[in-house]
């Protein structure tokens, strides 16, 4: 006797949650070590980096980039170690999208 399995597949793609990743300002790392930070980590060019940096110094914070929770895990870290070396504090955050 012959036996025949139907399969259904459900094919669900689901896009990952994004999120935003911000820099914020304080009154003692200096504009050069945000903008090599953005450089660095956020991959900005020169001049983005400086406008990002003036953003965040004028207004309190700048988004810097937009990913994926581990991703945007990571660079939140990678700025609090950096900072942390050079004696900065220097904080990231990161809110969901
Ligand atoms: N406010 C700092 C200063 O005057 C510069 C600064 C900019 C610090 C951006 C942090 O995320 C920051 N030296």
């Amino acid at each position: 006797m012959a036996t025949k399995t139907e399969t259904k597949e459900i094919t669900e793609l689901k896009e990952p949650k994004k999120y935003k990743v911000f820099l914020l300002n304080d009154d003692y790392t200096t504009m050069d070590f945000v903008v090599d930070v953005l450089c660095d980590v956020f991959h900005k060019s020169y001049e983005e980096a400086v406008n990002i940096m003036l953003t965040i110094h004028k207004q309190g914070k700048g988004l810097c980039g937009v990913y994926t929770y581990e991703i945007a895990e990571t660079k939140v870290d990678q700025v609090h170690r950096l900072a942390r070396a050079h004696q900065f504090p220097l904080k990231a955050t990161m809110e969901e999208e």
